[in-house]
């Protein structure tokens, strides 16, 4: 007798009708085998699925070009489809399931003749975590699939843990015919189940990640009393060879996969590395919060990275180990056949074909690689990986970090004065718009936890679950602020981040440790700054001064635009927060309505 798997492959077999069904096994052999099938015989916008690049600094690598309109999520097509609409929240589209569905299947019809369908069993986690999920994944596109096999555990070990259950996370996917008016994202946590048509962009596509690691997980976590966050990992070792593990959530392309794979300026202190994208929180058996990584890979924004930036991260592109490394939309360097983008190390190349095919001519002030141009890479190719990465019971989390990308007002680092400021903390976080995404850039887009694109549920429900689970902590992380991104009266950054950060977290480690006293503000506790290492740095005390700041009358827009934001989810905004706030604004000698 059929499967439940086996029967819903079939059933999706019959809807999209693809001329053949191949059952992926996520070995290095058949990654080659898909990558020929990729660059011989799939096309996208009429350019070769793959593309080989040259070996020889770059090992395995390939290179993807896609649709010049899908290169980036997708926001306003992407939808979270709960029976009722106040479930899905002010801060996502909504749709009827029902009408999803009905939507969907006319679209999903018979969209994979001719095609190959790819049928991925994969792990979000350890296959032997309490904490993992079982998933599968069909697609009709090659780069889908190798994709899948670098940013998952896919293969034999998720069919085992599937067997004959039910209980399996569902994502259908198809590039379709890539046209904008037919892409939608849509999500039904009640199924477990994600339906995504007409883009080939990772975090549309890879449906693992963004889809099911963080929208429906975080329903999930809700129901059971976990978290899944748009967080890194981190464990960073001191002089005395202590380990503390951080979990940090910053917006996309704030910098996030480069704290997770920091080269610190301060001797004896080293960084190892657990995720850099997404951490799953669960209450251990001893009270403590223990956070694993769901993914195996990385799928990093290309243009900056370089040895002065994130060494480890060229260092993990140059690796061998795992088959392969994928570029996606960078541009490539004619004379060499490499990748290249800009900001990397070395002199720009003479030719350079663009992210879109074209010869690059720098003259027209156009860059070569896209903003949102992509690596996508195997965490275990990464040299400072966590020996604990695999550990299935994950890493037990002394701090929290929430923070974003704010050219005023926030300071350098804070310390929450207890979990429920915390909480208050990461739901005023906001950050100036990067390119991850497609909306307007340099805009302040208050976004807390970094969770505004990914929360599957109301916010405000969100804001209580968060809450509770600090209810139950018998010893909950301390939570931090962080804000690398202040700038000076030019409008230059006053903090040189990158290796440096780890300054920051050399006094948010000694906190933990309770080592040093920290000074109590209108904001949060502030370090002293004779706490604050910074030897061998160059930096005017006045600009130290300067990054700590705190000026009440410039925090009144700031007051008004937190309060419009967390009324929006009415009465699901819980009173702790909003508590939160009125303190705030009486210790600024401010006065506010709510
Ligand atoms: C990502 C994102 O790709 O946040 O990680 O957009
Ligand atoms: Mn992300």
């Amino acid at each position: 007798m059929a499967t439940p798997l086996e029967r819903w492959v079939e059933e999706q077999a019959k809807l999209t009708q693809p001329s053949k069904i191949y059952w992926c096994d996520g070995t290095e052999a058949e990654a080659k085998k898909l990558i020929k099938i990729g660059m011989k015989e799939e096309t996208i916008n009429g350019h070769p699925v793959f593309q080989k690049l040259n070996d020889k600094h770059w090992p395995n690598a390939y290179y993807h070009r896609s649709h010049p309109n899908d290169v980036a999520r997708t926001e306003q097509l992407t939808f979270v489809c709960h029976p009722a609409k106040e479930t899905a929240g002010p801060n996502n589209n909504w749709m009827d399931p029902k009408e999803a569905k009905t939507k969907m299947t006319a679209l999903f019809d018979g969209c994979m003749k001719g095609r190959t369908m790819y049928v991925m069993p994969y792990m979000m986690g350890h296959p032997k975590s309490p904490y993992a999920k079982a998933c599968v994944q069909i697609t009709d596109n090659s780069y889908v699939a190798v994709s899948m096999r670098i940013m998952t555990r896919m293969g034999k070990e998720a069919l085992d843990r599937i067997g004959s259950s039910e209980n399996f996370v569902r994502g259908l996917h198809s590039v379709g015919d890539l046209h904008p008016e037919r892409r939608f994202i849509i999500h039904f946590p009640q199924e477990n189940l994600v339906w995504s048509f007409g883009s080939g962009y990772g975090g549309n596509a890879l449906l693992g990640k963004k889809c099911f690691a963080l929208r429906i997980a975080s329903c999930m976590g809700q129901k059971e009393g976990w978290l899944a966050e748009h967080m890194l990992i981190m464990g960073v070792e001191d002089p005395k060879g202590q380990v503390t593990y951080i979990a940090a959530a910053f917006p996309s392309a704030c910098g996030k996969t480069n704290l997770a794979l920091m080269q610190s300026a301060l001797p004896g202190y080293k960084v190892w590395t657990l995720g850099d994208d997404i951490a799953w929180l669960n209450i251990g058996p001893d009270g403590r919060l223990y956070a694993i990584n769901p993914e195996a890979g990385f799928f990093g924004v290309a243009p900056g990275t370089s040895l002065k930036t994130n060494p480890k991260m060229i260092e993990t592109l140059k690796n061998k180990k795992f088959f392969p490394t994928l570029y996606t939309n960078t541009a490539i360097d004619n004379d060499t056949n490499e990748p290249w983008w800009e900001g990397l190390d070395g002199a720009v190349p003479k030719s350079v074909t663009d992210w879109q095919g074209n010869a690059w001519d720098p003259s027209k002030g156009t860059k070569a690689a896209h903003a949102n141009s992509r690596f996508t890479v195997s965490i275990l190719n990464c040299p400072t990986l966590s020996k604990e990465f695999d550990n299935p019971q994950g890493v037990p989390i002394s701090a929290i970090i929430v923070g974003g990308r704010r050219s005023k007002l926030i300071p350098l680092v804070m310390e929450a004065f207890n979990w429920q400021h915390g909480v208050f903390l990461g739901t005023r976080t906001g950050s100036e718009t990067t390119a991850a995404a497609a909306h307007q850039l340099g805009v302040l887009r208050r976004d807390p936890m970094a969770m505004l694109p990914f929360c599957g549920y109301n916010m405000g429900d969100y804001f209580a679950h968060w809450l509770n689970v600090g209810k139950k902590l018998k010893n909950p992380p301390k939570i931090f602020s962080v804000n690398w991104f202040r700038t000076d009266e030019t409008s230059k950054f006053m903090w040189p981040g990158f290796g440096d950060n780890i300054r920051v977290i050399k006094w948010i480690i000694d906190r933990v440790q309770g080592k040093v006293v920290a000074k109590e503000t209108a904001l949060g506790l502030l370090p002293d700054l004779k706490d604050l290492d910074l030897s061998g740095l160059n930096i005017p005390r006045e600009t130290v001064d300067k990054l700590f700041s705190i000026d009440p009358p410039e925090w009144t827009g700031e007051l008004q635009d937190i309060e419009k934001y967390l009324s929006q989810f009415g009465s699901r905004t819980p009173e702790a927060i909003w508590e939160e706030y009125r303190s705030l604004a009486e210790k600024l000698g401010q006065s506010v309505s709510k």
